[in-house]
């Protein structure tokens, strides 16, 4: 089950994009796997990847299928960058999510070895207050015993029935699950 025809690099944008086709976003935390979890999804290594975190600091867009787009943010609460960096950052992502009007879904990743942060906590907020669709997508899942992972998800999704996955990049682990449900939301918005 691939559903993914096409790939193209689109852009690496500085700045807030308008984009016109339907959108897939990932955010997360600096180093929490975005990039990796892109590629796993699209088979193939055009997401940078860096063992430091930060790596991306602009928002890439991949067009896929020339019929929507999947767009890799920068990270965000990662301290080693001045304030106003963070700031300048936080202001495009935030810019981009609320004004875009063809986001089909943000995955949120959080990493599976670790209790959601703060960080992660206030991002989920503000997503619930502007009313932004968003899944949870638990990431590094090859790298923590089954029991943290239970109680890291237990802890974040409790009784809510926010859409979490439980995913591994490296392992190829949950990566079908997201894409069949990338294809459900697809068809939705376009029936
Ligand atoms: N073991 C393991 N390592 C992973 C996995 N996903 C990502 N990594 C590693 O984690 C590090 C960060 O991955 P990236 O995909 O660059 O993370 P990012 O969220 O895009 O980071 P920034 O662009 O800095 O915000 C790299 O060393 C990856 O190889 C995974 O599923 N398993
Ligand atoms: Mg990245």
């Amino acid at each position: 089950m691939n559903f993914i025809k096409s790939v193209k690099f689109d852009s690496s944008y500085p700045y807030a994009p308008k984009l016109k086709l339907p959108q897939f976003a990932f955010c997360g935390r600096s180093n929490v796997g975005k990039s990796s979890l892109i590629n796993a999804i699209l088979n193939r290594n055009i997401a940078h990847i860096s063992k430091t975190p930060g790596k991306t600091t602009l928002i890439n867009t991949f067009i896929i299928n020339e019929m929507f787009y999947l767009v890799d943010l920068p990270g965000y609460g990662y301290a080693k960058r001045s304030k106003s960096m963070l700031k300048s950052w936080q202001y495009m992502i935030n810019n981009y999510l609320k004004y875009s009007d063809n986001l089909i879904m943000v995955y949120v990743l959080i990493d599976s070895r670790h209790k959601a942060m703060k960080s992660d906590m206030d991002f989920i907020e503000w997503l619930v207050y502007y009313h932004k669709p968003f899944n949870i997508v638990f990431t590094k899942s090859d790298k923590s015993s089954q029991k943290i992972i239970n109680e890291n998800i237990e802890n974040l999704i409790k009784q809510s029935n926010i859409p979490y996955f439980l995913t591994s990049a490296k392992k190829k682990k949950g990566i079908d699950k997201i894409c069949r449900s990338m294809r459900i939301n697809l068809e939705n918005i376009l029936a």
